[in-house]
């Protein structure tokens, strides 16, 4: 039997709490749900087509439908759906996508410790982080410096090194020895100074922070290459070479979380290849199997893995589904499909440059106060007075939601992150599908500049 969509939404909260949500206020407006999906379109219950500008959760970087991923994922289950990389054992899938994965990443990484998802890859990291100094013989060095406004996943770990306020309320977080510093967002917080001088003086800060709490104790220092969850936050060009600086200079471990960033998302295969940043730790999930199927992992610089594997002994973790083989199957075709229609070109050189001309546009638009993207990640600040970056006369967040709001309304996925309307298409978006995007998007800011006027919100 088929339940209709009422149906469905009743039972949907009567049984299933949701992530990130305020389960009540949910059961009484009921959940809009997804039925099915291709391309670079997802479809509801109620039949409506809706242009999915946010690659499901800035995960299906290859679009909805392949069947190849389908196929490899059935075929693995048929043969072996299972088998632990526990207690000496391996098994083909786990062993090719590791070494796709050493061919792919940047020349001074070679291994990978496999994960289920960009959580636990980022507690698999201070776990191997802490280890590595201890196997050094400097288990005072403990300290990771994180950044506000970081997103770094949901397990106690995770959102201990993230630096979301809201987060760390509930639950007690973060836990002991993780520090967070401000963020390079010149937008929200530069003021009046210029971008390259701020984003300089954001990177020292962590110098200033190793030298408070003494570089004998501090780890390492993590960073997204780009803030995905925080608002697509792309640091002036000044700052990263800068935090590589710092941390090579006082012998700090440098982790980029590319969950976000990896896979083609900024025009290279990692965002450390964007930015040039020479990472020790890099984890990563959401595009390496484009969301198929849940798999993540670490990354790991040869330095760090000769370390761990000559010095470190046995390592006391890991999870049962660490290197599942369907999903390192999965993976496998969806890095295939990436490789052979060259998505990572096509974002850095054709539909990249493309998308971020047209998005440049709305820039234009009287309520955006700025416009970034880079590779096929994007934000749009929305401003009550855009000459002055002046946010509006209304709680953080309201006009956002509105925006979010027509933006569904009109079949269009656009998230926003308080007052920023952010971006991340799968990376197969087509041509004419980035100029329906642009439409739809243009039109959802009229709609909601003239709801804001109208509610006395623009100054
Ligand atoms: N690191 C980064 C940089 C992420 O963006 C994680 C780790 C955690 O991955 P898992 O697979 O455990 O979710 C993420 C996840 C949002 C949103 O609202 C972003 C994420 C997850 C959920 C919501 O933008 N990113």
């Amino acid at each position: 039997m088929t339940l209709n969509t009422q149906q469905l939404q009743h039972s949907n909260s009567a049984h299933h709490m949701q992530p990130f949500s305020d389960n009540k206020e949910l059961a009484e407006k009921g959940a809009r749900i997804i039925v099915k999906a291709d391309g670079c379109y997802i479809w509801d219950s109620n039949g409506n087509k809706i242009l999915d500008g946010m690659a499901g959760l800035w995960c299906v970087n290859v679009g909805y439908g392949r069947d190849e991923i389908a196929d490899a994922a059935a075929k693995q289950m048929r043969e072996l759906p299972y088998y632990n990389t526990f207690f000496q054992t391996s098994h083909p899938p786990a062993i090719a996508l590791a070494k796709k994965l050493a061919e792919i990443a940047p020349a001074h990484i070679n291994h990978v410790f496999f994960t289920c998802t960009g959580s636990d890859a980022n507690d698999t990291t201070l776990r191997m982080v802490r280890h590595y100094w201890a196997s050094l013989k400097q288990p005072q060095k403990k300290i990771i410096i994180s950044r506000k406004n970081a997103y770094h996943g949901s397990t106690v770990a995770g959102a201990s090194l993230g630096g979301m306020k809201g987060m760390h309320e509930q639950g007690d977080l973060p836990i002991p020895n993780i520090l967070h510093i401000s963020q390079p967002y010149w937008y929200a917080e530069g003021g009046d100074t210029d971008p390259e001088a701020f984003g300089l003086s954001r990177a020292q800060d962590l110098e200033t922070e190793i030298l408070r709490v003494g570089a004998d104790k501090v780890a390492a220092f993590i960073g997204e290459p780009v803030q995905g969850a925080g608002g697509v936050i792309i640091p002036p060009a000044s700052y990263w070479p800068e935090i590589q600086r710092i941390c090579d200079k006082y012998d700090i471990l440098l982790i980029a979380d590319e969950v976000i960033c990896g896979f083609g998302r900024t025009g290279n295969w990692f965002g450390c290849d964007t930015f040039g940043i020479k990472a020790d730790f890099m984890p990563i999930a959401k595009g390496l199997s484009s969301g198929y199927l849940p798999i993540g992992g670490v990354l790991l610089s040869d330095r760090v893995a000769k370390v761990l594997i000559d010095e470190g002994g046995e390592f006391n973790h890991g999870f049962t589904y660490s290197g599942h083989p369907a999903a390192c199957a999965a993976a496998l075709a969806n890095i295939e499909i990436i490789e052979r229609e060259n998505l990572v070109a096509r974002v850095r050189d054709g539909i990249g440059p493309y998308m971020q001309k047209r998005w440049a546009e709305l820039g234009e638009h009287p309520i955006v106060g700025e416009a970034r993207m880079v590779g096929l990640m994007g934000a749009l600040e929305l401003s009550g007075n855009k000459s002055k970056r002046a946010a509006f006369k209304a709680k953080e967040g309201t006009v956002g939601l509105l925006c979010r709001e027509n933006c569904f309304a009109n079949n269009l996925v656009m998230r926003h992150v308080g007052d920023n309307m952010i971006i991340s298409p799968p990376l197969t978006i087509s041509h004419a599908e980035v100029d329906e995007l642009i439409e739809k998007a243009k039109r959802c800011l009229d709609l909601t500049w003239q709801q804001a006027k109208d509610a006395g919100y623009c100054s």
